[in-house]
């Protein structure tokens, strides 16, 4: 057929710029917490003719013919995200994150409504109700904050928080939050205020599927995640809820729907048109892939490596923000190294470790040069390293930062660095 060529007869910068990614993941040390490899089967079914179909609507209520397979793989994704996470509803069309967020809260608030949640400077997102987000020019945003002292959830005073500014929507969940978030409190303060609890769960949701991590359900109304974090899935997002006529009756006494249709109603049509299938197929495989025994272990595994690793940079000096890590990431404040997140990140993608810029709570720096970077283990724990080999990376990342300006000494570790994942190849496949 004449559209059935391969991308290297048709299409050579493309292909070759896919292929310098495929060694780039290889040789390097991918330590951006948010980030993982899928499996070949994820890869293939996300690159399948699924991509070619439009399916508005839900299985068996569609808006446009020729359904017959996307209903059976969206339906699939559904039952399996279920039984993962204990849920009872689950929307598996959102297109990401961020999107999933502001269908949640445009499913049970108007524009002008109170939303919660953590600053973003402090370890929350964007979506959380920044000033920059649509988040928080749509809603009015209240920002809480981490205790000063111990750079953790200060609960006591979130709940006076809540008590004072009755928001319509309290978030959990972050991204720069090194430890366990308690979803049973959190729900508490909510239902004594009125609000909806919700929990954007993107970071840890293959840590709370592989029992790594405590869950929101059944505690939370409401929860959002990426697919493709801990949980190894595509590029993609998700809402779970409660399928409960009470919360239709307490909040949305005016609407014939309860919180799952609104749920579904706002993802579409409320805010996206047809859903990606080749997506959601991988959605699918990935969620089968997570509720297999070795996907426990993994998550086990992410944790045990954090801690590993947390240990060895504490040895070396470096200051980590809450003094450790319970979960996947680790937040690292340079100021007592004299160097700061932006010089860490550029001197560590020379040595061929890659990670992000991040700010630390309180932060004096600016977001584009702040004091901190972030890390963490999902990647390099899905290639199969362990404790020891997080010894390896922390004393790399060490000499690394001590050598910031010495280009020659970068270029060494970086075939250190080369040499630890020749151990561990990813994408052998690919090659031959
Ligand atoms: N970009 C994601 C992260 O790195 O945490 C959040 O959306």
């Amino acid at each position: 057929m004449v559209i059935w060529k391969s991308l290297s007869e048709t299409d050579i910068e493309v292909f070759n710029a896919i292929n310098g990614e495929i060694k780039r993941e290889d040789e390097g040390l991918e330590l951006i917490p948010s980030e993982n490899y899928v499996s070949k089967a994820v890869m293939q079914a996300m690159g399948s003719v699924l991509n070619n179909k439009y399916s508005e609507g839900y299985p068996g209520k569609r808006y446009y013919g020729g359904q017959e397979f996307t209903d059976i793989v969206e339906t699939l994704a559904i039952e399996r995200a279920k039984k993962l996470f204990n849920a009872e509803h689950v929307n598996v069309q959102p297109y990401s994150g961020s999107p999933a967020n502001l269908a949640a809260y445009l499913a049970v608030m108007k524009p002008g409504d109170k939303l919660m949640g953590l600053a973003l400077s402090q370890g929350g997102h964007l979506t959380h109700g920044h000033k920059v987000s649509q988040t928080g020019k749509l809603f009015k945003a209240v920002q809480y904050e981490l205790d000063p002292e111990t750079k953790t959830l200060d609960y006591d005073a979130i709940r006076k928080l809540a008590e004072k500014e009755k928001p319509q929507v309290i978030v959990s969940g972050y991204t720069a939050y090194p430890r366990e978030i308690d979803f049973k409190e959190f729900a508490e303060i909510a239902k004594d205020v009125g609000a909806y609890s919700m929990a954007d769960i993107a970071h840890i949701a293959g840590l709370i599927a592989g029992g790594a991590h405590p869950s929101p359900f059944p505690h939370m109304d409401i929860v959002t995640t990426t697919t493709h974090k801990t949980l190894r899935g595509p590029r993609g997002g998700m809402i779970m809820c409660k399928d409960d006529d009470r919360l239709h009756e307490k909040y949305h006494s005016d609407s014939k729907y309860n919180l799952a249709q609104l749920i579904d109603r706002s993802v579409f049509p409320g805010l996206q048109g047809g859903p990606h299938m080749n997506i959601i197929a991988g959605k699918a495989v990935a969620f089968e892939e997570d509720l297999q025994p070795e996907f426990k272990e993994y998550a086990a595994q992410v944790v045990k490596n954090a801690k590993a690793l947390a240990d060895a940079l504490m040895e070396y000096g470096f200051e980590l923000v809450s003094g450790g890590t319970d979960n996947h990431l680790i937040l690292i404040d340079l100021t007592n190294k004299g160097i700061t997140g932006m010089q860490a990140e550029k001197a560590l993608d020379k040595a061929g470790i890659t990670l992000n810029k991040n700010t630390v709570p309180f932060d004096p720096r600016p977001p584009f040069d702040p004091s901190g970077i972030r890390l963490g283990t999902p990647a390099i724990t899905t290639r199969g390293m362990k404790e020891s080999e997080m010894k390896e990376i922390a004393s790399f990342m060490n000499e690394a930062l001590e050598n910031i300006n010495n280009d020659s000494k970068l270029k060494e570790i970086k075939q250190k660095v080369k040499d630890l994942c020749s151990n561990y190849p990813l994408y052998e496949l690919y090659k031959a």
